[in-house]
């Protein structure tokens, strides 16, 4: 091939998200560096491929306060791309969403991330422009004005639940042919991030996708985790997946018959090999009761990182007349949650306790130093009254409770919609389940 062809100026870039750096996943080390490493892993496939850039969709970070090792580790990892010249264009997700500036604009101030905006950065032939997360009462101002580009393809980055890729869970999402529409750029890709799981459509001629996970965040995320490629070429978009190598997760569904328990699951599990796996047993059907803590126990002899263990059979009899999946016992407390009519301080605070990234010992605490907060505010009354579609609108007047503690949300309902939520997809899930009972 000689001269201006066509592959020649093709630009390619990786397209990841939801990397969800510090999250000690089961409150263990090991999950949090299996984050890290699985970023490390995405930059030095960038870098061995040579790809034009990398563009994160949003959830670097699992929590808008990442820990000083967070911070040094993702530095780290930034450094390997800039080192082989390959930009980090990236747009700001919920998790990580602060008030008083954003961690990319450190992270900018030091040469490693370029933040996307309204404005177009050109790699390539391709002007990559971006839209952080908007919470739902402000998306209405939106305008999807975006400067004009003169490059042959243009992609537009952002991270939200976008219907129709991700359903409407029963409230009001982002529908992503009305920002296409309505923008004043026609992009070619969509690139997005908050869903976990992978998925793609094609609106008016724009590839519309999400990247997935490169770590799983919840028990829910059975698949292999990975990334995709994109191809700017021939004033098109072209997808393409990899997948990347993550720690092991056993899923075991164990169905008992009527007489079977214990045994029968452990004879079960021994068919896995454990080995420094984490290992999620489901157990279903008839059968006497087995205690999840002796399973658990075995697994952990048998060389497994952790494992968890939960028993259908309970959830199904007391709640038989509730619509709702119990794939996840915490889509289901959040279900349920939705249809109680809480008021947003309720769901806050409910939030709170059954945030995994607070620790058990420190719920008191902040549910405590929160309700305080809220009283001083005069936003506990407001918070109540506010309890319908958009308890948002509360913090109006009670901008000044916030206080950046961790399991509060700047929107709540919001983040309780994410179907895919790490933190609420956490093992208290079945103590929360509980509660409801
Ligand atoms: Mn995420």
């Amino acid at each position: 091939m000689s001269g201006e062809t066509e592959a020649e100026i093709m630009t390619r870039v990786i397209h990841t998200g939801d990397t969800h750096l510090g999250y000690r996943q089961y409150h263990l080390p090991e999950r949090r560096q299996d984050f890290l490493d699985a970023f490390q892993r995405v930059a030095d496939d960038a870098v061995e491929d040579e790809v034009d850039a990398v563009v994160h969709a949003g959830d670097l970070f699992h929590d808008r306060k990442p820990e000083l090792a967070d911070l040094l580790g993702t530095i780290d990892v930034l450094r390997t791309l800039d080192d082989a010249d390959v930009p980090f264009l990236a747009v700001v997700g919920n998790h990580e969403t602060t008030r008083d500036g954003q961690w990319l604009d450190l992270f900018g101030s030091m040469g490693l991330v370029t933040r996307l905006d309204e404005t177009p950065t050109v790699v390539g032939d391709t002007a990559f422009y971006g839209l952080d997360f908007v919470p739902r009462s402000k998306r209405d101002e939106l305008k999807y004005e975006f400067e004009p580009h003169d490059a042959d393809h243009s992609a537009l980055v952002s991270h939200g639940l976008f219907e129709p890729l991700v359903p409407d869970y029963g409230n009001v999402e982002w529908d992503a042919e009305t920002v296409l529409d309505a923008a004043n750029v026609a992009f070619d890709a969509f690139l997005l991030g908050d869903e976990h799981s992978p998925e793609r459509t094609e609106i008016d001629g724009c590839w519309v996708t999400y990247c997935g996970s490169t770590e799983r965040a919840s028990a829910g995320e059975e698949t292999e985790r990975g990334y995709n490629i994109v191809e700017f070429v021939d004033g098109a978009a072209r997808l393409s997946r990899r997948g990347i190598p993550t720690r092991e997760f056993v899923f075991v569904t164990v169905d008992l018959g009527s007489g079977e328990g214990l045994d029968r699951v452990r004879e079960q599990v021994a068919q896995h090999e454990l080995d420094d796996a984490v290992v999620i047993v489901s157990i279903e059907g008839e059968g006497d009761e087995v205690a999840p803590a002796r399973v658990e126990s075995f697994i952990a002899e048998r060389g497994a990182l952790t494992a968890r263990v939960r028993d259908r059979r309970e959830y199904a009899e007391s709640t038989t007349d509730l619509d709702v999946s119990f794939a996840d016992p915490d889509d289901a407390v959040e279900e349920r949650l939705r249809g109680m009519e809480l008021s947003a301080t309720a769901r806050e605070i409910d939030e709170t306790v059954r945030a995994s990234k607070l620790a058990d010992s420190n719920v008191a605490g902040t549910v405590e130093s929160r309700v305080a907060d809220l009283v001083a505010d005069g936003e506990l009354e407001a918070a109540s009254d506010a309890a319908g579609d958009r308890p948002d609108e509360s913090g109006e007047s009670g901008e000044s409770g916030e206080s950046n503690e961790p399991g509060e949300t700047d929107e709540i309902d919001e983040s309780a919609n994410e179907p895919t939520a790490p933190e609420r997809a956490e093992t208290d899930g079945q103590a929360s389940m509980g509660e409801f009972q």
